[in-house]
């Protein structure tokens, strides 16, 4: 039998983070968390490119430049929608997650979809380093396992 899976082990690969400005005081800590994960497993920072953009709506148009560049080996999307007592939250995460997937597909790189989506701020910041863990740490290891896998894949 022939297994194929992604490890943690050495990796020679860039990353880009994705973080937007909207709910800064929640994405901080995620792009901090993704950082460390990275780095942890011996990324050096060199390697990792930081991306800011306004909100959870305009990362898609973000991800699909750097996917195209072809610079990257992954890319990790970070944001915070929260709804609020409009629609609004279900327009801004319905498309943040679709056109994620779709480029993710379209341009063969891995997108880790590090964008919470939440019913209240309490649980943002549950989720961006206290008692849920740390989602922008989870979304790095995420990418960093499916660059390993992908590179299986293509050898
Ligand atoms: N953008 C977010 O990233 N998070 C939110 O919670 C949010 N809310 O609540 O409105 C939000 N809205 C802005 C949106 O992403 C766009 O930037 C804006 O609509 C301009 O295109």
């Amino acid at each position: 039998m022939k297994k194929i899976e992604g490890s943690f082990g050495p990796l020679d690969a860039k990353f880009a983070i994705v973080q937007t400005t909207w709910n800064e005081f929640v994405v901080e800590p995620l792009a901090q968390g993704a950082i460390r994960g990275l780095t942890r497993h011996g990324i050096p920072e060199d390697n990792i490119t930081m991306v800011h953009c306004p909100g959870a709506f305009e990362v898609p148009l973000v991800v699909k430049k750097l996917a195209e560049s072809g610079k990257y080996d992954a890319i990790i999307a970070l944001g915070a929608v929260i709804r609020g007592s409009t629609p609004h939250f279900d327009y801004v995460s319905g498309e943040a997650v679709s056109g994620l997937s779709k480029i993710a597909l379209d341009a063969g790189v891995p997108v880790s979809f590090g964008i919470l989506t939440v019913d209240t701020i309490e649980q943002a910041i549950e989720r961006a380093g206290t008692k849920a863990g740390n989602k922008g740490e989870e979304s790095a290891l995420c990418a960093y396992e499916m660059v390993s896998l992908l590179k299986q894949l293509e050898s």
